[in-house]
């Protein structure tokens, strides 16, 4: 499980957003956004690095790894 902090996520779009931009860099992955506290929890086998592209593709701000 890889965890990050992402700002400018302020509704379901938004979600989905960043949850399509995932699971289409991977189709195998699970996605799970918290609004409140602005963290994405992804389980996947692609780096960290490709997952940060990814949500920044769509338009966010990754501002912490975990
Ligand atoms: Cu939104």
């Amino acid at each position: 499980m890889q965890t990050f902090k992402v700002d400018g996520m302020t509704c379901g779009g938004c979600v989905r957003g960043v949850t399509g931009a995932i699971q289409h860099l991977d189709p195998q992955s699970t996605v799970e956004v918290d609004l409140a506290s602005k963290t994405v929890k992804v389980n996947s086998e692609r780096p960290a690095k490709d997952i940060v592209g990814a949500i920044e593709g769509a338009g966010f701000e990754v501002s912490a790894t975990a």
